[in-house]
């Protein structure tokens, strides 16, 4: 189990191989590449701009293969510990899929947004909860029209090349800060640490005093900056080692 007293703080970060087990797809499964499309080629803004359509499809098929996929044990772990640490414990998922949220996830930043929330690309409407499947026409702003304006509709998704949403890793470096006087624990989950600013939290956590747990399939990127390494597939490593098993 890991080394949390009652008094501890743990700060958990999650990547795509958290959601394998529950069915989906991770980014370098196929080697970064989405039906020989880079993915960082469709989801970044200059993808929107060379083709919306291909970009929603991609979306598309997304939501669907995330609605048919259920939280897998690794997920309830994740609710189950934040359950017993209550404010003194954050979860911060690189997922887009929603499923920590289905598991009872709610200390819960998703830093890269979140399949199930369409906003106007070009108006300031707040993001809207949307289920819909786009394969073959491209959704516009209803908003934008009654303004006499033809607006597309877009995923709330952080794309490469964009900026993470407004105060979310501010929380991060509140709640690493706080945490510091303490025995502090950072664990990172199913995530090959290439992606930024996600992939130096690591960092940030250990500037605060943490000690830094790794469980993925296989080594990270950043794996040296970890103290531990648990090599193996988070559903079945996380509920012994959250003594939530
Ligand atoms: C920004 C939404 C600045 C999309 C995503 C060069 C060097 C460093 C950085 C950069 C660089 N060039 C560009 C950058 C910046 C760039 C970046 O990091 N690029 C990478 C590719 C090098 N970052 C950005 O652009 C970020 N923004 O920097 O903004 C800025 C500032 C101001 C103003 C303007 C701009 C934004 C990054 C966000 C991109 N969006 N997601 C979508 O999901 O459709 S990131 C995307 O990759 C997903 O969110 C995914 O989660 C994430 C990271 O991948 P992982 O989660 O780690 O998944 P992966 O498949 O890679 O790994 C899974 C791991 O799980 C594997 O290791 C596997 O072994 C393991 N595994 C598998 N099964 C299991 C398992 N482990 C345990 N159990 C299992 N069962």
């Amino acid at each position: 189990m890991l080394p949390i007293p009652p008094s501890g703080h743990l700060l958990v970060l999650t990547g795509a191989g958290v959601s394998a087990e529950s069915g989906i797809a991770t980014f370098r499964d196929g080697n970064g590449l989405w039906e020989n499309h880079r993915v960082e080629d469709v989801a970044s803004p200059e993808g929107w701009q060379r083709d919306p359509q291909l970009v929603w499809s991609f979306y598309s098929k997304r939501r669907a293969a995330a609605m048919a996929a259920s939280p897998n044990p690794g997920h309830v772990a994740l609710a189950d510990v934040e359950r017993r640490l209550g404010d003194r414990f954050l979860l911060i998922t690189q997922n887009v899929d929603g499923l920590h949220r289905r598991a009872g996830s709610q200390r819960l930043i998703e830093m890269h947004g979140n399949l199930f929330l369409t906003r106007c690309s070009e108006c300031s409407r707040p993001p809207f909860q949307d289920r819909g499947l786009f394969e073959d026409r491209l959704p516009e702003c209803e908003e934008c029209a009654r303004n006499g304006r033809c607006a597309l509709l877009r995923p709330h998704i952080v794309w490469f090349g964009e900026a993470l949403f407004p105060g979310d890793m501010e929380r991060v470096q509140d709640f690493a800060r706080s945490a510091g006087g303490d025995r502090f624990v950072f664990l990172a989950v199913g995530t090959s640490g290439v992606v930024y600013p996600a992939a130096g939290l690591v960092h940030l956590a250990k500037a605060c005093g943490a000690e830094a747990w790794l469980v993925n399939a296989e080594p990270a990127d950043n794996g040296s900056a970890f103290d531990h390494f648990l090599r193996g597939r988070s559903a079945e490593i996380l509920p012994e080692l959250l003594g939530v098993a």
